[in-house]
């Protein structure tokens, strides 16, 4: 069975999932394609022959459009994601799945209403191989409990419409989602410590963002999003008996001049290629029938709740804690 899929939006991420939904998934066509500049969609309809819609809300409703990619600005996200619940076909929506915790709750509780999970959150990094590793190795007990979560999430440089609070809510957000999905738990308190800000960025870059999760366990988070030298994610678990890092797919390491090392791509498309393209496919077998994969619209919520909690750290300069409205039974595992 081959899944017609609509896209809407044809920026950068919407370009890459049209990339790799045509030459990396299987099970999968992309039949149609629209966007808010037609131009960029016909770029992206004609290269994998799908058809343009003028109109998002046209291409949701259309029959030929069997399930639907949200990678249009964020603030479209719930009206789109809402639109796909109203059509019954299942949503991936790139992260955030709202841009409130009240927007998100409105998707919890269509879906909720519906009685049947539709929507999946594009956090990718749930799928990629070395997160997968850790996840994998905690569970498995080997090291005993995990205790702390060091991550480090620097940009090259960040994007014009950057804010504080984006830092936060756009970019420490995988953080935040990787660390509940990681422990199996809630995050129950956020603390934001600001260092003196760089130079090279006119908001407050970088943030230190400390979370307690409800078992105990404590996350630690570097967000920079201007450091200049290239995008580099890491992150290391801490466990009773031993530690589990990440290695990043650098694929060879380069001697030159003097020097031993390797390369830093210049955002984090390269750095999660395999964690984007194993996504798509988890998405397109559950559309078919195959096992729900990934964050559903319970834990897009829980996130934005998480970065909401913490902006307000951020603000007032002391710790917030988290409270979660009760999760519905749709959502238990
Ligand atoms: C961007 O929006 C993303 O989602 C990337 O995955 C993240 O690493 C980056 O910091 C964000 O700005």
């Amino acid at each position: 069975m081959t899944v017609r899929v609509g896209l809407i939006g044809a920026g950068v991420m919407g370009g890459d999932h049209a990339r790799i939904l045509s030459t990396a998934v299987n099970g999968a066509w992309l039949a149609a394609v629209s966007d808010a500049d037609a131009s960029r969609a016909r770029a992206i309809a004609d290269a994998y022959g799908a058809t343009t819609f003028p109109d998002a809300d046209e291409l949701i409703a259309d029959d030929s459009v069997e399930a639907v990619i949200v990678a249009s600005p964020d603030p479209t996200h719930k009206a789109l994601v809402l639109a796909c619940l109203e059509a019954e076909k299942p949503v991936l929506c790139e992260k955030p799945l709202g841009v409130t915790t009240g927007e998100c709750l409105e998707i919890v509780g269509k879906e909720t209403e519906l009685g049947k999970r539709l929507v999946q959150v594009g956090f990718m990094r749930r799928f990629d191989p070395g997160y997968t590793a850790m996840k994998a190795t905690l569970d498995s007990g080997d090291l005993g409990r995990g205790l702390i979560l060091h991550c480090v999430h620097r940009n090259q440089t960040s994007a014009s419409y950057s804010t504080s609070e984006g830092v936060i809510a756009n970019s420490a957000v995988h953080e935040i989602d990787i660390a509940r999905w990681m422990f199996g738990e809630e995050v129950v308190r956020i603390t934001v410590i600001v260092p003196r800000q760089s130079a090279h960025a006119g908001m407050q870059d970088p943030q230190i963002i400390l979370m307690h999760m409800a078992g105990g366990a404590v996350v630690d988070i570097e967000a920079y999003l201007n450091c200049q030298y290239g995008y580099d994610v890491r992150g290391e678990l801490v466990c009773e008996s031993g530690t589990a890092e990440l290695t990043p797919p650098h694929g060879i390491t380069l001697r030159r001049s003097g020097q031993e090392g390797f390369g830093h791509p210049e955002d984090w498309r390269p750095r999660f290629t395999d964690a984007y393209r194993i996504e798509l496919q988890a998405w397109i077998n559950s559309v078919t029938g195959g096992p729900l994969a990934g964050a559903s619209a319970w834990d897009g919520y829980a996130a934005t709740a998480v970065a909401e909690a913490g902006i307000a750290s951020l603000k007032t300069g002391t710790s917030a804690d988290v409270r979660l409205e009760a999760k519905p039974g749709l959502y238990d595992a």
